[in-house]
């Protein structure tokens, strides 16, 4: 098979980018990368604060005639006991059963958050309906699978957003930022600490944590995606966490895959605008200007390699700039080479329903702003075959 060709310049779209700098995967790694990191900590998601402790967890039930015996499941409560006054988040994990109907082995994992509560994602009558969701029983059903998933050997983990922070300008003070800041509910937020993104990624990594020790869970295999919101979520706890070897961004739009410099759909200056409360505050002043922002999503994808990243991309999806998706992951394509592997490896947008991709993984499809079955059909096998070539290096 003939090489790829080597990713393209950003010049070659019209686009002046920050440069990413990938001298050789060395430097990355020891240099270059912790800077890119501490940038983005800086500029637009805020620092992750340490000093959490080890997290707590307690199995609130396990059954294993889940989806009609097909599966395993387990609810379990992820808590951290240096912070009392955040009651935690409520992971539900299902697992495939082998033949004997209990899990067999240990099996890759998918790691999302939710939009609506865990009873939104399942028409399983026993798993308890979250308080203050709006949303009924099963609504959000078709964006978790279970069965398609399961089907190929791969386990799926979930929790509700909202466990881990409500999403509005004052959702942190019934949340972990709330109940972790120095001056708790008084706390004054400052340039550089973390808005809620960078909190729901937090509770990405708590999930990752309980995963790790689960019998069931190969903790090598461990795939993080996010739809919309969620998808900027899960780049963003792809970027900081190296336990993600698979990194998937939905339709993640602004402030996720899409690149700030192309004011197309949603912008920096409306987005800040309209979730103040999802960044750290010094994203909001390069509205006007994105121009002068140190760092653009390109170099948020060249973060989480050598590890593989999917970026999915939806036709009708304007909002999300599908394009500029497609262009942060083309372009990070330098940090790849620099680790003697290719990225995208294509050298123009695809056509509609046409997955590419190498170490980046990218399609549009056909449709609208939706997590759908095509699209998991898309990342469980991007995710299969880099965990395979894994295995066998
Ligand atoms: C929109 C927002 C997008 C995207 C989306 C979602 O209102 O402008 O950035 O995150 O919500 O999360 O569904």
């Amino acid at each position: 098979m003939p090489s790829p060709p080597p990713a393209p310049s950003p010049a070659a779209f019209g686009l002046d980018l920050p440069a990413l700098d990938a001298r050789s995967a060395e430097h990355w790694q020891r240099v270059r990368r912790p800077e890119v990191l501490a940038l983005f900590e800086q500029h637009v998601y805020g620092r992750t604060p340490g000093g959490f402790g080890q997290p707590a967890f307690d199995v609130l039930a396990t059954r294993s005639d889940a989806l009609g015996g097909r599966a395993t499941r387990r609810l379990v409560r992820v808590t951290l006991p240096r912070v009392p006054d955040w009651p935690g988040l409520v992971l539900m994990l299902h697992v495939p059963n082998g033949p004997g109907g209990q899990p067999a082995g240990r099996v890759p994992c998918f790691v999302g958050l939710n939009f609506a509560g865990n009873h939104s994602a399942t028409n399983a009558a026993d798993v308890p309906i979250v308080a203050d969701s709006e949303v009924a029983r099963g609504a959000k059903a078709s964006r978790w699978p279970f069965d398609q998933i399961l089907g190929r050997g791969v386990a799926v983990a979930t929790a509700w957003y909202g466990d881990i922070e409500p999403d509005s300008p004052n959702g942190w003070r019934r949340g972990l930022r709330g109940a972790a800041a120095p001056q708790r509910h008084e706390h004054d937020w400052q340039p550089g600490e973390w808005g809620a993104i960078g909190a729901w990624a937090f509770g990405l990594r708590l999930m990752a944590d309980y995963l790790e020790q689960d019998p069931a869970i190969d903790p090598r295999r461990l795939a993080v995606i996010g739809h919309s919101r969620l998808g900027k979520t899960a780049l963003w706890a792809g970027a900081q966490d190296s336990r993600f070897t698979v990194v998937v961004s939905n339709d993640s739009g602004e402030g996720g895959a899409a690149l700030m410099r192309r004011p197309v759909g949603e912008t920096t200056a409306k987005i800040t605008s309209t979730f103040p409360h999802w960044f750290t505050s010094t994203y909001a002043t390069y509205g006007d200007d994105p121009s002068r922002c140190p760092v653009d999503q390109h170099m948020l994808v060249g973060l989480a390699a050598p590890r593989a990243v999917y970026i999915g991309s939806a036709i009708e999806d304007s909002w999300a700039d599908p394009e500029g998706e497609f262009l942060a992951g083309l372009l990070a394509g330098p940090v790849y080479e620099a680790f003697g592997l290719h990225g995208v490896g294509v050298e123009r947008w695809p056509a509609v329903d046409v997955p590419v991709g190498h170490h980046v993984g990218y399609h549009v499809r056909r449709g609208g702003h939706d997590l759908t079955a095509y699209d998991w059909q898309r990342y469980v096998d991007f995710a299969w075959r880099h965990w395979r070539d894994a295995a066998a290096d």
